[in-house]
């Protein structure tokens, strides 16, 4: 088996976030530049850079994660030694287009993991609670158990873990990754996911104190507040090579809630906030497919992994910060 050449070697060479315009690289953007220098972080995206949607305090290309000619064009004028690649379509958009989610998930993947090849790159990759399935146990679920997802995003994922595993243990990429859970954020929306509720709650219950929920008030998921994720992430790419017995993809969780539990909790710091229900049918389907709460003992374990934000704590910061957006 080959040695992985570590994220650390290669970090005095530049950063390349793809999907920089989305929920996670609007805010891993900004983290990455106060640690690494704003100049050193080339964002990208499809989306053109509008004033206001982020990633402006720095370089900025336009990128198409699925024609690879653009990532090397990029790779090329830049000297890039690691990439976040986050552009991807998340669960609800992905069974409604599920030929595009796979050009955009598998396509975009297979097209970072080869530049990376090339360019002698770390690569992070974001899989995600749903790589699992139905047939997983879904409570603790383990780091190492059944992965058969019912769903095309799902089957992105644990692809995408297979594959970045390949190119560890083929040829030497320093590929690393997380299984997110759903991500609480007030920046940029998330737009297309089955754990998005737990967001649109907080937009809803600042502006109107009431919110109707697509899901049922008893599913059960783990989340995390995006500031533990950043963290996370830059985390994990910091670690250790010779720490890591998982590199594709560690299972990380901060809590785990159900939407009657996250309405309580925002109720306590928005008094008077009423929750409902008008459950869909699909997005339902797809939560209860995916574990109700994660063993990520093997993260703790290996690199040290702690979240720092429980639920309330959570709501607290996400009340106050988003409500002074809102005003
Ligand atoms: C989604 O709901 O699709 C994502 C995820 C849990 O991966 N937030």
């Amino acid at each position: 088996m080959l040695v992985c050449r570590q994220a650390s070697e290669t970090i005095v060479r530049n950063i390349l976030v793809t999907g920089a315009l989305g929920q996670i690289g609007s805010e891993l953007v900004p983290a990455l530049r106060a640690h690494y220098g704003a100049e050193r972080v080339i964002a990208t995206d499809i989306r053109m850079l509008q004033p206001g949607n982020g990633g402006s305090a720095g370089p900025y290309e336009h990128v198409d994660c699925t024609r690879p000619h653009q990532i090397h064009e990029v790779m090329r004028r830049h000297d890039i030694g690691t990439i976040y690649h986050m552009a991807a379509l998340l669960s609800a958009v992905a069974e409604d287009k599920p030929q595009i989610a796979w050009s955009v998930n598998m396509g975009g993947l297979y097209n970072v993991l080869e530049v990376a090849r090339q360019y002698e790159c770390a690569v992070f990759f974001p899989s995600s609670i749903g790589a699992f399935g139905p047939s997983t146990p879904r409570d603790h679920t383990p780091q190492v158990t059944v992965q058969r997802p019912t769903t095309m995003y799902g089957v992105t994922k644990v692809s995408g873990e297979l594959l970045a595993d390949y190119y560890a243990q083929r040829f030497g990429v320093d590929t690393r990754g997380l299984r997110l859970p759903g991500l609480i954020s007030y920046s940029a929306p998330p737009g297309g996911g089955t754990t998005d509720y737990a967001v649109e709650i907080f937009h809803q219950a600042i502006r109107y104190r009431h919110y109707t929920c697509f899901l049922s008030a008893d599913t059960r998921l783990d989340m995390m507040y995006m500031p533990d994720a950043i963290r996370a992430m830059i985390e994990l790419m910091q670690a250790d090579a010779a720490r890591l017995n998982h590199r594709n993809a560690y299972n990380v969780t901060a809590m785990t809630i159900t939407p009657a539990e996250l309405a309580a909790a925002i109720e306590r710091q928005i008094p008077g906030f009423v929750i409902d229900y008008e459950v869909d049918p699909v997005r339902q389907a797809i939560a209860e497919s995916w574990p109700r709460s994660l063993d990520d003992s093997a993260a703790r374990t290996d690199w040290g992994w702690t979240p720092r934000y429980d639920l309330d704590a959570m709501c607290a910061d996400m009340i106050e910060k988003l409500g002074a957006r809102l005003k």
